[in-house]
């Protein structure tokens, strides 16, 4: 912020693409390099006690970091940033947040570590958390008691990838002292920005789209309010859970090619969910591109686009699954999503495997795939692959 009102120009009245290569990414004011500088140090010097030019120690803060956090609170159209280790750490950071009684409406489908680090580490805390569908306005209206703390948003969710109507969420969290934070790693900022809708406060595991080359792992807060900054500021720098500036720099050139990304993932996606739709061994697509998804109205509101994620179950269960699943080639089998390249999991037994047993349970026939932007030619050919070397007699 303040390089730019220094040199006067406000990236924040710019397009989105342009917030995305330019804001908090000047030119470096000691050398002129036109990309941020990784500042790979651990500590700044001091002219005399107290005296420096803003930075002390890179645990509280780091100019290549800082850049990342200016970054993406512009796209969010957001105040502040705050960038962690993880999507889990920014998490456990809002975490500090929480008193021993508070209560917490966690989305009934939500990443797998999140419902985790909620269930089974928080919790422990005195805490109670509690699995809604909050696509369901009705069910988070009975759900929110005088102790509820955070509403907890996936949208879309992850797995399934249902749709939660921001607005209306905000409206019922509006008159009453919740706060509405929004996991917006499946839609990035290009597609989706939860603090114009009402939300209090957006987190990233911006080791997904927001970094966009499966080569990074960073979270990512952005807020409003200044008082909660100051928070989560102080339990940051107190706890630690900060990025390192090469993760920092990594996220921050992921960023500059967001926009031409989200478009892509999002055409590719929409292609491999029609394309699924019509496969006699596939059962159920849940996309919210497609005219039938139950909140396809929602995210055409609220988002610009509907990103890269599709999901699918198969005829034939837990069997079927696992052979598409080791048949791909454009696709690797693997964890995680966001990045150019096409990745398929088996959520039951991989990411949500900590999920068993609870509301949020998956089915043993789903798969979930990450469309890159390869050629969709070849994303398609590769997923009839797949699709043929699901067992005939477990589709029967
Ligand atoms: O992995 P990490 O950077 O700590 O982010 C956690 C996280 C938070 N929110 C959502 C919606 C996520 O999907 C994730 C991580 N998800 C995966 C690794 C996955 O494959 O779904």
């Amino acid at each position: 912020m303040e390089r730019e009102r220094e040199r006067g120009h406000d990236w924040r009245a710019t397009s989105f693409e342009t917030r995305a290569i330019h804001a908090g990414q000047e030119p470096d004011p000691a050398t002129g390099a036109v990309i941020v500088p990784i500042y790979q140090t651990s500590t700044f010097v001091q002219e005399a006690v107290g005296v420096h030019k803003g930075y002390e120690y890179a645990r509280t803060d780091n100019p290549t970091r800082s850049a990342l956090q200016e970054a993406v609170a512009a796209l969010e159209e957001g105040a502040w940033g705050l960038a962690y280790a993880s999507g889990l750490a920014a998490t456990q950071n809002l975490a500090y947040l929480l008193e021993p009684g508070d209560h917490v409406l966690l989305s009934d489908d939500a990443y797998g570590g999140t419902y985790r680090l909620f269930a089974k580490v928080i919790a422990r805390y005195g805490i109670t958390v509690e699995q809604v569908d909050l696509s369901d306005l009705d069910a988070v209206r009975a759900a929110l008691r005088p102790e509820t703390k955070f509403v907890w948003v996936e949208t879309p969710t992850n797995p399934y990838l249902k749709v939660v109507d921001i607005a209306g969420v905000a409206a019922l969290v509006q008159d009453h002292p919740a706060m509405l934070v929004v996991d917006n790693t499946f839609a990035s900022p290009y597609l989706q920005r939860p603090l114009t809708l009402g939300a209090d406060l957006v987190l990233h595991s911006t080791t997904k789209y927001l970094g966009g080359h499966s080569d990074v792992v960073g979270g990512l807060v952005v807020g409003n309010d200044r008082a909660v900054y100051e928070t989560l500021k102080f339990h940051q720098n107190a706890a630690g859970a900060v990025p390192g500036p090469l993760d920092c720099w990594l996220a921050l050139r992921g960023i500059k090619t967001l926009a031409v990304r989200m478009e892509r993932h999002s055409a590719n996606a929409q292609a491999v969910a029609e394309f699924l739709g019509e496969q006699d061994a596939v059962e159920r697509v849940y996309y919210p591109g497609l005219p039938d998804h139950p909140g396809h109205e929602i995210a055409a509101r609220q988002m610009s686009g509907f990103s890269g994620m599709v999901s699918f179950t198969l005829r034939g269960g837990y069997e079927a699954a696992a052979a598409a699943a080791a048949a791909t080639r454009v696709f690797a089998l693997a964890e995680s999503l966001g990045g150019v390249e096409s990745l398929i999991e088996h959520p039951g037994v991989m990411t949500h495997a900590s999920v068993a047993g609870t509301k949020g349970e998956v089915a043993p026939n789903l798969l979930r795939l990450s469309v890159g932007i390869e050629g969709i030619g070849d994303i398609i050919e590769d997923l009839e692959r797949a699709l043929a070397a699901v067992p005939v007699a477990a589709i029967r």
